[in-house]
C-alpha cells in the first residue's frame, strides 16, 4: 500500500533544493510525495496531512530558525487529532551547539527524527520504512507501481 508523506519548508525559510531532492528520491523510493514548497506554516503542514490522510510529516529547514518556527508544532498536530510521524531536517541551528544538543532540542519540541544537512535521502527512506513498518516486500512493491 503506498504511504503518503507531506514535505516542506517551514516558516520563512526559501531554501528550496533539498526538499526537491527528497521529493525525487521519496517518490523514486514509491512514496506518495506531497510537496507544499518552501515558506510553509505550521496550518498548511497540519491541512495538508489531514486532507491527505498522510503517514507522516518531513519538515525541512536551512536558515537557522527553525526552533522557533517548530515552537507549538507538534500541539497544533494533536488538536487536529494527526497522529503521523514527523521528522526534521536541514541545517537546524545558528551557532555552536553539537548536532547531539541540537537533536534534544528538536526532540524535546516533538519529532520523532532529526537529521543533520549531511543526511543522505537514503537514511530518511530507511528509517521511514522502518518507522511506518513498510515490509521490505511492500517496500519493492510500492516501487514497482510507482
Ligand atoms: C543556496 C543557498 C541560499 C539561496 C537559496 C536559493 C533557493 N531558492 O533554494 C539564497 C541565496 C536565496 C539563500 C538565502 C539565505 N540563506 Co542560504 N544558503 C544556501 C546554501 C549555499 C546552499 C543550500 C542548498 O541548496 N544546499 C544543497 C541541498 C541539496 O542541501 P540541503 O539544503 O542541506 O538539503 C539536504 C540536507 O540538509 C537534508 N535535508 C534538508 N531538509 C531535510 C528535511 C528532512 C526531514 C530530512 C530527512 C533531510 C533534510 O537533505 C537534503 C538533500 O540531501 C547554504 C550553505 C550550504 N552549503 O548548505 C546557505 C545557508 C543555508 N543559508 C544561510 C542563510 C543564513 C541564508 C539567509 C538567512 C541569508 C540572509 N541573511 O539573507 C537567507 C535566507 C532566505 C530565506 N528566506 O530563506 C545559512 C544558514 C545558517 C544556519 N542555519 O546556521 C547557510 C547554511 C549559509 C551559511 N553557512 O551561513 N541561501
Amino acid at each position: 500500500m503506498t504511504k503518503t508523506v507531506v514535505l516542506g519548508v517551514i516558516g520563512s525559510d526559501a531554501h528550496v533544493v533539498g526538499i526537491t531532492i527528497l521529493e525525487q528520491a521519496l517518490g523514486a523510493a514509491g512514496f506518495d510525495v506531497i510537496n507544499l514548497g518552501v515558506q510553509t506554516s505550521q496550518e498548511e503542514f497540519a491541512e495538508a496531512a489531514r486532507v491527505h490522510e498522510a503517514e507522516a510529516v518531513l519538515v525541512s529547514s536551512l536558515y537557522g530558525h527553525a526552533e522557533q518556527d517548530c515552537q507549538g508544532f507538534h500541539e497544533l498536530l494533536a488538536e487536529e487529532g494527526l497522529d503521523v510521524v514527523t521528522y526534521i531536517g536541514g541545517n537546524l541551528a545558528v551557532g555552536q551547539d553539537t548536532f547531539d544538543g541540537i537533536r534534544s532540542t528538536f526532540e524535546d519540541l516533538g519529532f520523532d527524527r532529526v537529521f543533520d544537512s549531511e543526511t543522505d535521502p537514503e537514511e530518511a527512506i530507511a528509517a521511514l520504512h522502518r518507522d511506518l513498518q513498510l515490509t521490505t516486500t511492500e517496500a519493492e512493491q510500492a516501487t514497482v507501481n510507482s
